[in-house]
């Protein structure tokens, strides 16, 4: 299917004469003449709140925007996804994370996808309820009260990031660790602190084949089987896949097993079984409230006109700084600390999906598609890489992430918060000229040489965008409707610049190659280093001769 480049969009070009026009104007005098920018460039949408206001556009900059997303086929696209078909054409797949979570009745496509995932939902609330009422038994017959998830990438991210978010909600009496790196020294460092008798591992992979999970998988059955035997299995390992056969064959029984669909990306998993450890945590009526939240901002997603709609808004606005002013990266700063998670997921689901240079048709994109993204929470990183937001030479525009209702504990603390969440997007847009700098300076009765001196130093040029996202608590369902609002931005972003986004070629080589490098790197004889680059072969041999000779807890 041929789609013409982005560039050659007459919407686009449109766009280019705006941008053109309107790329110097300051925000500050953009607030100053309109009163009312606010409450026009803002809305609410299944419970949050964005303003985006404080961003370099008029109200013309929307309407050319929403007018590339048309020419681009947004909405059509949209129904498709909704619909069931394989628009993952790559891998000839359908995307229905959004089946995940609608409501019992049927399936997004009305077929039989409802049914299958309303069954496994079930199974799911009945074993997270047994555990969580502690009917759930050990091999030695004790409630069990550690959980850990073994699953990287997809199926790790998004559970750890949500239990973490909702950490004020989960189970007291059940502990949660998230084992995902290959680097033995995760799982070292937490085995001594667990007693296997009250531990669960949840094995999750939707392939059940990937190196570093299984690795560590056999590793903590191991340790398992060290200590209360291999009967024990059958109580303290479940699994999380779509592949019964290896499933089994690792040992785990299928009646053990949690099953998902090929029509479930890694990265928009977590809506899925791959979700177990969140329900654990906050429980089935919880993990419902999750669903509810995202299937209340995929409805808004569907049916809101685009010039307000939260996803396509947010889309649209990176497409405006990453095409038209060549903004390569996107901060995401959350102001609340159980959030900490969130910018790395973010960082997985957006740069794993729209961090493609070929267009569906196999041709080479002309513009540039997702920008890195990165961040930490605030207050942190304002003391320390908002320098660089603020004066730095690089335009960062930044989403800016918090929570309104005040914690019970510590409640002096959130005003703090909120204070310098609000002050940094408002010093980012409003910055402070020398002239004022100047005047402030001669009031504390500087000298002059002195002021003409620091004034370019202390001098902010502001005109730095961000958007502000409100969640009124953090609650499941705000938590759900905010994935939910940045998986279907990065699906608008992906239409929009023509690609697949829900394939990952990208990682594939890598992992081939590790594979190669491993084997040379465990051979008994010199490995020949046919094929290998010098560099690669090199550090082999560096690191064959510093290896400790093989023990007996290594793989074969
Ligand atoms: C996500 C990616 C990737 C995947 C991991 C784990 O979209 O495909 O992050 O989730 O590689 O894969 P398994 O779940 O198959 O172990």
């Amino acid at each position: 299917m041929h789609q013409p480049s982005l560039q050659d969009c007459l919407a686009f070009h449109a766009l280019q004469l705006h941008h053109r026009a309107i790329a110097g104007r300051q925000m500050r005098s953009l607030f100053a003449d309109d009163p009312a920018r606010f409450s026009r460039l803002s809305l609410d949408a299944a419970g949050l709140f964005l303003d985006y206001s404080k961003n370099r556009i008029v109200d013309e900059t929307i309407t050319l925007l929403c007018a590339l997303a048309r020419e681009r086929g947004v909405g059509a696209q949209r129904e498709r996804m909704f619909a069931g078909e394989k628009i993952n054409t790559t891998e000839e797949r359908a995307v229905l994370h959004v089946a995940l979570r609608a409501p019992h009745a049927g399936g997004a496509d009305g077929s039989e996808v409802g049914a299958q995932v309303q069954a496994v939902l079930m199974r799911m609330r009945d074993f997270s309820d047994r555990v969580r009422r502690g009917a759930w038994l050990g091999a030695s017959g004790k409630a069990l009260t550690s959980v850990v998830n073994i699953g990287i990438g997809g199926s790790f991210l998004g559970p750890k990031m949500a239990c973490h978010a909702l950490r004020k909600q989960r189970h007291p009496g059940l502990d949660f660790h998230f084992i995902s790196n290959v680097d033995a020294s995760e799982l070292d460092a937490l085995l001594p602190r667990l007693d296997p008798h009250t531990t669960l591992f949840i094995v999750a992979s939707k392939t059940f084949s990937t190196a570093e999970t299984m690795m560590n998988a056999q590793s903590a059955r191991a340790w398992l089987v060290g200590h209360c035997g291999a009967a024990a299995i059958a109580r303290h390992f479940v699994a999380v896949s779509t592949n019964r056969e290896a499933v089994t064959a690792f040992g785990i029984d299928a009646a053990n097993m949690f099953g998902f669909w090929d029509w479930v990306g890694g990265r928009y998993s977590v809506w899925s079984a791959v979700g177990l450890p969140v329900m654990l945590a906050i429980g089935a009526d919880g993990f419902g409230q999750f669903l509810a939240g995202a299937h209340a901002m995929d409805t808004h997603f569907r049916t809101a006109p685009l010039e307000a709609n939260m996803p396509v808004l947010l889309a649209l606005l990176g497409i405006w700084y990453r095409n038209l002013f060549g903004c390569s990266t996107l901060s995401i700063a959350p102001y609340w600390q159980d959030l900490q998670y969130l910018p790395g997921y973010l960082q997985q689901l957006d740069m794993e999906s729209n961090g493609k240079h070929v267009a569906l048709d196999g041709s080479t994109v002309t513009l540039a598609t997702a920008p890195v993204i990165w961040g930490d929470v605030g207050t942190n990183g304002q003391h320390a890489y908002f320098q660089l937001l603020h004066q730095g030479t690089e335009l960062v525009p930044v989403d800016f992430i918090t929570v309104l209702q005040e914690p019970k504990q510590l409640g002096a603390h959130h005003k703090a918060l909120l204070a310098n969440c609000f002050a940094q997007s408002a010093a980012l847009m409003r910055g402070r000229t020398a002239g004022e700098v100047a005047d402030e300076l001669r009031a504390q009765g500087m000298a002059a040489d002195r002021i003409a001196a620091l004034a370019p130093h202390r001098a902010f040029d502001g005109n730095r965008p961000s958007n502000t996202i409100l969640l009124p608590e953090m609650t499941p369902h705000a938590l759900g409707a905010l994935i939910a609002l940045y998986e279907h931005k990065v699906f608008v972003q992906g239409v929009v610049w023509g690609i697949n986004s829900f394939d990952q070629w990208g990682v594939e080589l890598g992992k081939a190659l590790a594979k190669d490098v491993e084997a040379a790197l465990r051979a008994t004889a010199e490995p020949a280093a046919a094929g290998q680059d010098c560099s690669t072969a090199g550090l082999v041999a560096r690191a064959r001769a510093s290896a400790a000779p093989a023990d007996a807890t290594d793989p074969p």
